[in-house]
């Protein structure tokens, strides 16, 4: 059987001119940011991608359809929807098969882009292994997909929400490049600074291309996380918000919150917590990880 799959004009026009285009991923309008600024900040990274010469393939399952980019009304009306699946690697077929729809994590889009042959991704934060992972086992399938489908993804790291040193050792352990991109220490998502050295440094979007190229041409799987530090203007040190996801944190465990739901819930108490400034600085990573994986995209057809 095909997979049914449906490009945008744009996306399929690109194709067609051999124009670089960038994956973005749909979870983070559904269950990542509120309404509307979901939407704005959906429209706002896609012009980014625009800017720096590529075009942006935002990527949902929409009624058993594949979409590989989406037109402005798919776009606005997913951002609205409500129960809107939250797709991974075990639920997209599924969702697929039985017509369905969801919005596409880190893990479902890199395996829907490398379907579509599109090699670079740019998202706010990959999932990781959460805090307490010794006795809940949740740890994102995110980290797997990242050691065997080969899609360069662009983050501010993993979200701050998570055991960093655990996620980055996981990382390690599946042999998925980190590479922190123009500073030396890994970013922790909201701040552009952790406490942790990164495996790898790489100061242009030429070298994260070839190595990606590399890995393909050497017949290593999977992708490559680029962690792209958010700007310094627009960061909310590590220490001030140590305590607000500590008490998000706390809250979950009260509350029960498990599985596809913890996420979700943290990413919105810290947003009231915070009084907006989370999300204004989610807002201005994702942009700049769009702005990096155009330049990416574009080294990589060269
Ligand atoms: N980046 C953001 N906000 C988000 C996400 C990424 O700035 O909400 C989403 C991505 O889709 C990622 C998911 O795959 O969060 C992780 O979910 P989980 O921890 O349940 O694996
Ligand atoms: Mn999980």
């Amino acid at each position: 059987m095909t997979i049914p799959m449906m490009m945008s004009a744009e996306v399929a026009k690109a194709r067609a001119d051999g124009t670089p285009i960038v994956a973005l991923e749909s979870t983070i309008i559904t269950h990542g940011m509120p309404y509307p600024q979901n939407v704005e900040t959906a429209r706002l990274v896609e012009a980014d991608v625009r800017d720096g010469g590529a075009i942006p393939a935002t990527i949902a399952v929409i009624e058993g359809l594949l979409h590989i980019g989406l037109e402005a009304d798919q776009l606005d009306a997913l951002g609205q929807a409500q129960n809107v699946a939250k797709l991974s690697r075990a639920d997209m077929a599924a969702c697929i098969a039985t017509g369905g729809t969801g919005a596409t994590t880190v893990a479902a889009t890199m395996i829907a882009a490398h379907l579509a042959e599109i090699s670079v991704f740019a998202t706010g934060g990959i999932g990781g292994v959460h805090r307490g992972a010794e006795d809940s086992f949740d740890i994102s399938a995110d980290l797997h997909e990242l050691a065997q489908t080969p899609v360069t993804v662009v983050a501010a790291g993993a979200k701050a929400i998570l055991d960093l040193n655990k996620t980055f050792e996981v990382l390690e352990t599946f042999g998925v490049p980190v590479i922190a991109y123009g500073q030396d220490m890994l970013p922790a998502f909201w701040s552009a600074q952790s406490d942790m050295p990164a495996p790898l440094r790489m100061d242009t979007a030429d070298h994260i291309a070839k190595a990606q190229l590399t890995r393909t041409a050497m017949g290593l799987q999977g992708g490559q996380l680029v962690c792209n530090p958010i700007p310094q203007d627009d960061e909310i040190a590590a220490d001030v918000l140590a305590p607000v996801i500590a008490q998000a944190l706390d809250e979950a465990t009260a509350q029960n919150i498990s599985a596809k739901a913890v996420t979700p819930f943290l990413l919105g108490r810290i947003f009231e917590l915070t009084d907006g400034k989370s999300l204004t600085a989610n807002i201005a990573l994702v942009r700049n990880n769009a702005q990096l994986a155009a330049q990416i995209a574009t080294a990589m057809k060269i």
